[in-house]
């Protein structure tokens, strides 16, 4: 008893300095510039309440403008976390992006919406779209990956979410000290983006922020250390929440299983995007094709490789 308080003061006092904000977007490898698009808090502070209004975009939004990123189905997609607005809060910050210590999944969630820029963000409703957990036993997650990328949690955007715009949330949960009800600590931050896309899909398992996730959640009241290793003790992690949308992969049949997919129709009346290609072509990983895709056909450099049926991009 007495050893678990003194350790938890420890712990507790460590992770004052530790904290991040996610405040910027990557496409196809293309940085959408900082604070663009996004909105933002100052304050890096977590959220330890899960039925914190903030829980949907964070709260006291500092950063806030009307840009909307484009976003084409089945893109590579990043969100970038810094300790503070710019990353380093000192030279060499060793808590940039995020303080180590913070083990924890990153997921990412959508909520259709008419005007990204100026939707409200209560009573959304949200999809999970990608998430990363813990994915072996020495204890690696996520976030480490996080980190690994120097601030960047990278996703593969799915490519059957329907066009149009959405919020987009980044949830980084750090467990470190989630070993009591409430030690969890959130972080979250949302972009306005717009979807381009041929799919239909505008979610499954569709949940609110707040409401999503119950305070004692076994994926967020946990104990992820064996000694010092965070591996969970060797069990699996389920991140909390939904499953992520699943999409139908290459040119699925779905004559036995749905009477309602429009890939069915997609693949046996392709119709090819007329090539009305500017004279320059696509830039450095911009779209050049895919099924639907009107815009350029050609790339002003590297050459136009197909992602998948709906995405073709321009890569060195
Ligand atoms: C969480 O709390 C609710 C409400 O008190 C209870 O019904 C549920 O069984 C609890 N779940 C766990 C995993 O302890
Ligand atoms: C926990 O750590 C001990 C000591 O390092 C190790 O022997 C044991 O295999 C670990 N157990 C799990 C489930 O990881
Ligand atoms: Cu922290």
């Amino acid at each position: 008893m007495k050893f678990a308080s003194v350790l938890s003061a420890l712990t507790f006092g460590s992770v004052a300095y530790g904290h991040c904000i996610f405040q910027k977007v990557s496409v196809n490898g293309v940085d959408q510039g900082q604070l663009k698009g996004v909105r933002a808090p100052s304050s890096n502070n977590p959220i330890q309440n899960v039925n914190d209004a903030g829980m949907a975009c964070n709260n006291a939004i500092q950063y806030k403008d009307s840009n909307i990123i484009n976003i084409p189905a089945g893109a590579r997609v990043g969100a970038w976390w810094g300790h503070v607005i710019g990353g380093p809060q000192v030279a060499n910050d060793p808590d940039n992006p995020i303080a180590p210590s913070h083990k924890g999944p990153v997921s990412v969630y959508l909520a259709k919406v008419d005007n990204a820029a100026s939707t409200s963000t209560s009573g959304l409703k949200w999809f999970k779209i990608a998430e990363d957990g813990l994915t072996n036993n020495n204890g690696q997650w996520g976030v480490d990956r996080m980190i690994q990328n120097q601030g960047w949690q990278y996703f593969n955007f799915p490519t059957c979410v329907a066009p149009g715009q959405y919020l987009m949330r980044a949830e980084l949960l750090a467990l470190h000290s989630a070993y009591s009800q409430g030690g969890a600590q959130f972080y979250v931050g949302c972009a306005q983006i717009n979807v381009q896309s041929s799919g239909t899909s505008t979610g499954t398992d569709l949940v609110s922020f707040p409401g999503a996730y119950q305070p004692n959640d076994s994926s967020i009241v946990i104990s992820i250390y064996n000694g010092t290793v965070p591996n969970n003790n060797g069990r699996p992690y389920k991140v909390p929440g939904p499953a992520p949308l699943q999409c139908p992969a290459g040119q699925p049949s779905y004559t036995s299983t749905s009477t309602t997919s429009t890939y069915t129709t997609t693949t046996t009346t392709q119709q090819q995007p007329q090539p009305t290609a500017p004279a320059n072509g696509a830039v450095l990983y911009g779209q050049c094709g895919g099924s639907g895709w009107t815009g350029p056909t050609t790339c002003q450099q590297g050459k136009c490789t197909a992602v998948n049926d709906w995405y073709s991009q321009c890569t060195p």
